[in-house]
């Protein structure tokens, strides 16, 4: 492999950890917990691993060496910078604990564990990856563990490798999976333990104990370099404006960080869009004032961040989606023999309901074609692959054309379409990144080492120096509810969205107006890895505005 300049000094870089975990570890158990909600329900699904206590690591003072012991370790769901960083952690964590502890890396994905494919990871392999991003040391993968023959068979390969303990580092749905997955081997005595690693760049996955799911910090900080640079060549042609979707398949957090950091002339949040009810039409409207208003001051260029879960949040689309999902799901036979799309979508539209057929057919073919490609392994649209950033540009344009001719516009306008969203997915670790992962790594092996199950890796007090974060591990079970998914209500992480009452939020909205007229933009520049402090070790706005109540 040839390695760039950064990377090689990257591999120099020694990721900054809490103090309890520089030395050994004593553990501190809290109270016992409660799920967020529907504890009854919780509680009788997961009778071994329910109600168990948070746990702090503080610095300790024995000196043992422990057993041995060996450990699975998993990537699931979408690349996030980091992911080395915590495989990386976790590594050491288990050298330090006992240098004959081994480390397997199943590979691509929760298939691996199923299917037996696997490699141990080795101190040459590690130094290889230390602070580079990707998930390429294993690969990953979104198939979902959800049966009991997938859990046997797991159990099975692991019992071939003397594993007693996994860590799947995923998002809200992998952790889940983590969770009945510990259950299930409570249950039946099986010795192995699992332990759940908070990722994903949606940062969705965040609760008063996970203060930040990783990846999210590296991600944010590329697409906004990104979104500062089109806004500094929009200011200097001036003569497009830009609207880029930002990825973050469910919740705004990344389209809200995004325009904290950069301050846009229009940010979209879906939340909003939801809570007030909007139709596609209103935030198009929306949009075109702006673009109007903009226009009479002599400016016909601008930028709009879109997130890629607009479509979802407005609700008849939710509802067109919703039908969709089940038209999709329960006639794929007779789908699968329609050879164009405009069978398809004639066949589709005739089931559904009289309002959402309406809304159907009133889509570009294209973007209607998009929402009936297949979903993946979770059930969830592939939110990636629909061009709302398209869609908003020829609807913003036709109804400019038509304001036009009402005299209320008399300006140019002209789209251009963007994506970020892979392009952020496997950046270099931030330090930021760097150092939480490679913490989340090394609380995982202390969590496995004492013994415990059914608990993710927690690090807290983020927006203070690496050695006053707190670590400890957090009851899986503490942060689940009952949803309907796929029909049937099942135990789930909830998902954490942007809040409308939150900080980051408000502070957005006192800016939003503000920005929307005057040309504000703020350029945020590459990701620093060497420097003062200041430029180097900052958090997300997110946190940071959190962190202030
Ligand atoms: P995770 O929830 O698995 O972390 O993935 C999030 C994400 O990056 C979303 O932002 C995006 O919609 C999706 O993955 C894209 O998935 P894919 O990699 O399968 O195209």
């Amino acid at each position: 492999m040839i390695k760039s300049p950064l990377q090689i000094a990257r591999e120099g870089y020694v990721p900054k950890m809490p103090k309890s975990l520089q030395g050994t570890v004593k553990i501190v158990e809290g109270d016992n917990t409660e799920s967020v909600a529907d504890q009854g329900k919780i509680k009788e699904m997961f009778p071994n691993t329910y109600g168990m206590p948070v746990i702090t690591f503080e610095p300790g003072d024995s000196h043992g060496v422990s057993k041995v012991f060996n450990v699975g370790v998993i990537l699931s769901g979408g690349q996030a910078p980091g992911g080395h960083n915590v495989i990386y952690g976790l590594f050491d964590g288990l050298k330090k604990l006992n240098p004959e502890n081994k480390l397997y890396g199943f590979l691509g994905g929760p298939g691996g564990l199923v299917d037996n494919q696997y490699i141990e990871i080795t101190v040459d392999m590690v130094a290889h990856y230390r602070n580079t991003g990707g998930f390429d040391i294993i690969g990953s993968g979104r198939t979902k563990l959800e049966k009991a023959e997938q859990f046997d068979k797991g159990l099975e390969n692991c019992k071939k490798l003397n594993i007693s303990a996994l860590v799947i580092i995923g998002g809200d749905d992998s952790n889940t999976n983590a969770a009945v997955l510990a259950e299930y081997y409570a249950q039946k005595g099986a010795g192995i333990q699992v332990i759940g690693v908070p990722k994903t760049i949606d940062g969705d996955l965040k609760n008063e104990v996970i203060e930040a799911s990783f990846g999210f910090d590296t991600a944010v900080k590329v697409y906004s370099e990104l979104i500062g640079n089109i806004q500094r060549d929009a200011n200097s042609a001036k003569k497009y404006w830009h609207f880029i979707k930002l990825m973050g398949r469910s919740a705004s957090h990344i389209c809200l960080e995004c325009a904290l950091q950069t301050q846009p002339n229009i940010a979209i949040i879906s939340e909003e869009v939801e809570a007030k009810k909007l139709t596609l039409d209103d935030v198009v409207t929306y949009i075109a004032d702006i673009v109007a208003k903009r226009a009479a001051n002599g400016e016909n260029f601008g930028t709009v961040l879109v997130p890629e879960g607009l479509v979802e949040f407005i609700p008849a689309m939710k509802k067109l989606i919703a039908e969709l999902n089940d038209i999709l799901a329960g006639n794929e036979e007779d789908i699968s023999k329609f050879e164009s799309n405009k069978e398809k979508r004639q066949f589709v539209a005739g089931k559904l309901s009289p309002e959402s057929s309406e809304v159907f057919r009133s889509l570009p073919s294209s973007f209607a074609n998009q929402l009936m490609l297949d979903r993946d392994p979770h059930g969830n649209v592939q939110v990636s692959m629909i061009e709302t950033e398209k869609l908003l540009i020829d609807m913003v344009k036709a109804k400019l054309k038509k304001m036009k001719k009402e005299g209320k516009f008399k300006g140019k306008f002209s789209g251009q379409p963007h994506f970020f969203g892979y392009e952020g997915r496997c950046a270099s670790p931030s330090n930021f990144d760097a150092d939480y992962c490679y913490s989340l790594g090394n609380t995982a092996s202390v969590l496995i080492n004492e013994g415990k199950t059914g608990y993710m890796a927690s690090v807290r007090n983020l927006t203070s120096p690496a050695d006053e974060w707190i670590a400890g591990g957090v009851p899986v079970t503490m942060m689940m509810n009952m949803e309907k998914r796929h029909g049937e209500m099942k135990p789930v992480i909830q998902k954490a969205l942007v809040e409308l009452d939150g900080e980051p939020f408000r502070k957005f909205v006192e800016k939003r107006d503000e920005w929307a007229l005057n040309t504000m933009y703020v350029y945020p520049g590459p990701i620093q890895y060497f420097g003062p402090s200041i430029v180097c070790d900052n958090t997300t706005k997110t946190l940071e505005f959190e962190q202030l109540k």
